[in-house]
């Protein structure tokens, strides 16, 4: 017997049913109560609802979603934004969306290669085939060809209402398998174990030419075929990494060898006011971050920044932040643990690459430069220097990098000359977290991951580099709760 219609779908459906009254019931497709879209604006009647959406002639499916945070925030004043994206490739392998927030409008159609990138959508579709906006959590949509055709259906079923949340759920108790509990500071004995686990592993890294004395070189070349992951400097802000674990098909990606994550560097001393001397956080990022590197060896690396060091010269405001870890480290964990970090900072890569991408802390080398220099990078100091702390030229800043600084590296390295150039070290503003094309160079992105409110990365997706970002949420509670379980 077929299950009886329940009281809240049989009013959904009469709210659709007036709200579309003047509507033709779409004829091509099969799914109840989907309606095709005439070329005038029609206001979708329901807030914080899914939707199937079939764009233009091949009726290619996308999914809009209600982007709906998996911790409980108290802060409910935002108004909505949703995803959208193709259910075929989204629940499988790592995929584009587009994200609607407030004020957002997207018009899909014409030869759009961002758009086949990320919805994998028809290159058939004419100009303007369909629009979608979203207005305070009000969705309007405007098919402007009619003739090839656009139809909408509300997602009923309550396991698709909540199949996004489930599904990133599933990945939290995963990540809880991975870190334990992520909020657990570790004992002196398992930090240190830990440690010298990871660099054995450094030391006999694959991808890493070895220099002329026979230790690992500054080059890490990444497989062309693997997808980088770029994350851009965390300075402690955990929540965002594990933000990231739990999005999109980032840790089955590792997990199967498809994707590798690459740290910028920096994911130590924090940049939040007050707490540039506080120190614990430091520790607990780079635990969380070894944890990733045991478990997943060939497929996390971490770069070199000018943070990762106990230099008397890195700080923030004053506030020694160099001298402050080492003393944390010697204090809390012992001096065989401070000596197991420095053996980690030797050994580290500066410089990450594959015929896709460039990535380094800061800045491309400010003269001549070969790859065999970049292989024997600790002969130059200068090079170190470029590579970790150098900043971009401007009109108060001549010392800085510029266009022709990147385009030699990217010779030097045999690659495209439109090569995306990835760097970390420089934040632009506090309200985003990636910012791309910066200073005019054409695909020169920076990246940072400290942001309090969003995490944005460069993931490779087919041959090209795109930015994704997303919302951070209070990840660490959740995984700590999973871990007890
Ligand atoms: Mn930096």
């Amino acid at each position: 017997m077929a299950k009886p219609i329940s009281k809240k779908r049989k009013s959904l459906l009469k709210l659709i049913k007036i709200a579309f009254s003047d509507l033709e019931q779409c004829e091509k497709i099969e799914l109840k109560d989907t309606y095709k879209l005439p070329n005038k604006k029609i206001m979708f009647p329901l807030e914080n609802y899914p939707l199937e959406i079939h764009v233009g002639l091949d009726a290619h499916v996308l999914h809009l979603y209600p982007e709906l945070p998996l911790d409980e925030q108290d802060d409910n004043s935002s108004e909505p934004s949703y995803i959208l994206f193709d259910p075929e490739n989204y629940y499988s392998q790592i995929s584009g969306f587009y994200r609607l927030s407030d004020d957002d409008k997207i018009i899909l159609g014409g030869d759009n290669t961002e758009q086949y990138a990320l919805l994998n959508t028809s290159k058939k579709l004419p100009e303007r085939q369909l629009s979608i906006a979203n207005s305070e959590g009000k969705l309007t949509f405007k098919c402007h060809h009619p003739e090839t055709g656009s139809c909408i259906a509300p997602l009923f079923k309550e396991k698709k209402l909540n199949k996004i949340n489930k599904w990133r759920a599933e990945k939290v108790t995963q990540l809880a398998k991975i870190l334990g509990d992520p909020l657990k500071i570790l004992s002196s004995e398992e930090a240190l174990k830990l440690i010298q686990q990871v660099n054995h592993i450094i030391e006999h890294e694959e991808y890493r030419e070895k220099d002329i004395h026979d230790r690992p070189g500054g080059v890490l070349s990444i497989p062309d075929k693997m997808s980088p992951i770029i994350i851009g400097d965390l300075h402690t802000q955990l929540d965002n990494l594990l933000t990231l674990l739990s999005q999109n098909n980032f840790l089955s990606a590792l997990e199967n060898g498809d994707a590798c994550l690459i740290f910028v560097g920096d994911a130590v001393h924090p940049e939040v006011d007050g707490q540039y001397d506080k120190m614990e956080s430091s520790m607990n990022i780079m635990d969380i971050i070894f944890k990733l590197k045991l478990r997943f060896p060939k497929h996390v690396f971490y770069l070199m920044g000018n943070h990762d060091s106990f230099s008397e010269e890195i700080g923030k405001k004053g506030v020694p932040q160099g001298l402050l870890w080492e003393k944390q480290l010697k204090n809390s964990r012992g001096k065989n643990y401070k000596k197991e970090m420095q053996r980690f900072y030797d050994n580290i890569p500066y410089l990450a690459y594959s015929k896709h991408f460039i990535c380094c802390h800061a800045g491309p080398p400010t003269s001549a430069v070969n790859l065999h220099a970049l292989v024997n990078i600790k002969k130059y100091p200068k090079l170190i220097k470029d590579l970790i702390s150098r900043r971009l030229q401007t009109s108060n800043r001549m010392s800085g990098y510029n266009k022709s600084d990147v385009k030699k590296l990217r010779r030097c390295l045999n690659v495209a000359e439109n090569t995306p150039f990835i760097v970390g070290h420089t934040p632009m503003d506090d309200e985003e977290t990636i910012w791309q094309n910066v200073g005019g160079i054409s695909g020169h992105t920076i990246v940072y991951g400290g942001n309090l409110e969003k995490i944005g990365v460069m993931v490779q997706m087919g041959k090209k580099m795109y930015p994704l970002t997303y919302p951070v949420e209070l990840l660490s509670k959740l995984v700590s709760a999973e871990a007890k379980k």
